[in-house]
């Protein structure tokens, strides 16, 4: 398949190039390199060095005699661009990952909160808009997040997507609906995530556009087996306040001697999956498109749930670390339960990596290579929920 790789120069997005390379496509990255910028903007960067995107193409050619075509691209600004692109290379799938993903950052000033809705709105409305004008008809896969649902689960798991309810008919009985999961965000980049998903509603009832929206949980770890085969393809690593997940964090921050950040009293419990998992899903993804008229296919794209105290108990555990439980920067529920429906990709032969002692310690490794890299004053999540809330600066003791 021709597979256009919207945000390829990712997180996600490069190791799932380079893993869809390695399985005969014929890769395309479309990405503004507007996450580099960013860093630049913050003054902060990955954790692993990382070449230009032109010279992790050419190493992956190198390596593998396979090439990754890049395109640079802003799908959410160059409209016509992107048009033409799709007029001229007529992909058969597109995996879309060009979104400003960060909440810390979303919520940093009211500048940020109208560049991620900018950004984030236009580049899924440029791209559906650009498809039915275009006549593409390729399989779309969107990242979302598990964050569309909220975090709590009311005595029953969050299922894929959709939640059938029982409405009271007019002649006393009960009809049953199939309504889209209500939306719950936590932040402005959450927000962007559930227009995302009227967008995709209304584009595959009206045009029929073939869709997939993936709900992801919160990606860990840095290799996949692609990313370990030359020291430049080695993927990004974010540690610092705003890009930084929270046990990638609790990696870094172990292997420097760094108390671990829990904010709060760290009950807040959420969804995990590692990144060859997340990978390995986009390719499950593409084996399963939906058809023409179909419903968009929703997938909870998660493996399992922690409590990040526990989290950062264990992480402590291996790594002989201290934790700092501060003040919460953001506003959240302080302690929730979390129980979520992932069957599809079970069913479609995801065999999980799950979070072992082992696992995490090959990660510190990586850490503690790069720890020279690390600037700790980066560290602190400075950006607040509210204007009342104070975020705590200083946490290196
Ligand atoms: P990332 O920031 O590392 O990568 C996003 C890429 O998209 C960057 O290379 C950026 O330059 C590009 N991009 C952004 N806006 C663009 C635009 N307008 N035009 C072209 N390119 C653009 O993020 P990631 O961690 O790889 O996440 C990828 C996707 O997965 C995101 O949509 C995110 O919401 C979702 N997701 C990520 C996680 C996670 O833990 N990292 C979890 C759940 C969902
Ligand atoms: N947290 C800490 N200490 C830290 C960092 C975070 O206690 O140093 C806490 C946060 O307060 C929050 C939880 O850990 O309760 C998760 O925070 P996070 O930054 O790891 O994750 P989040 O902001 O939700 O965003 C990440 C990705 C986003 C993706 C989302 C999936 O950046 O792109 O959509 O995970 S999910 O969380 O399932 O919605």
């Amino acid at each position: 398949m021709k597979i256009a790789i919207l945000g390829g120069d990712g997180f996600v997005g490069w190791p799932t190039s380079l893993h869809l390379s390695q399985l005969g496509h014929d890769v395309h990255i479309i990405d503004n390199l507007s996450r580099r910028w960013i860093d630049t903007e913050l003054g902060v960067q990955s954790l692993t060095p990382m070449d230009s995107i032109q010279e992790r193409t050419r190493i992956w050619h190198e390596e593998t005699g396979r090439r990754i075509h890049f395109h640079l691209i802003d799908i959410a600004r160059d409209y016509d661009v992107l048009k033409n692109w799709l007029t001229e290379n007529q992909p058969d799938a597109i995996v879309h990952f060009a979104e400003q993903r960060a909440a810390p950052y979303s919520m940093k000033s009211d500048r940020h909160k109208n560049y991620t809705v900018n950004n984030n709105v236009n580049a899924t409305h440029n791209l559906l808009n650009a498809l039915v004008e275009t006549d593409t008809d390729a399989h779309l896969i969107h990242l979302g997040t598990m964050g569309v649902y909220g975090y709590s689960t009311v005595g029953a798991a969050i299922p894929e997507g959709y939640l059938p309810v029982g409405i009271e008919t007019m002649d006393g009985a009960t009809a049953t609906q199939e309504i889209l999961y209500p939306a719950n965000p936590g932040s402005i980049y959450h927000m962007t995530k559930c227009l995302d998903q009227l967008l995709f509603q209304f584009y595959a009832k009206n045009d029929g556009l073939r869709i997939t929206d993936l709900h992801q949980g919160i990606v860990w770890g840095t290799h996949t087996d692609q990313t370990r085969r030359h020291p430049q393809l080695i993927n990004r690593f974010d540690y610092d306040g705003d890009y930084g997940t929270v046990l990638n964090r609790f990696l870094i921050q172990a292997a420097i001697g760094y108390p671990l950040t829990v904010h709060g009293t760290g009950g807040q419990t959420r969804a995990f999956i590692h990144i060859q998992d997340s990978v390995r899903c986009i390719e499950l993804a593409l084996k399963s498109a939906p058809e023409r008229g179909d419903k968009v296919k929703i997938f909870n794209q998660m493996t399992e749930t922690h409590r990040v105290r526990d989290l950062a108990e264990i992480v402590a555990r291996i790594a002989d670390a201290k934790i700092a439980y501060l003040p919460n920067p953001r506003k959240e529920a302080a302690e929730n339960d979390l129980v979520v429906k992932n069957d599809q990709f079970l069913q479609l032969g995801l065999n999980p990596i799950t979070l072992e002692e082992g696992l995490l310690e090959e990660v510190v490794d990586v850490a503690k290579k790069f720890a020279y890299r690390v600037d700790r004053s980066r560290i602190p999540a400075a950006s607040a929920w509210t204007k009342d809330i104070k975020p705590t600066l200083n946490t290196d003791p």
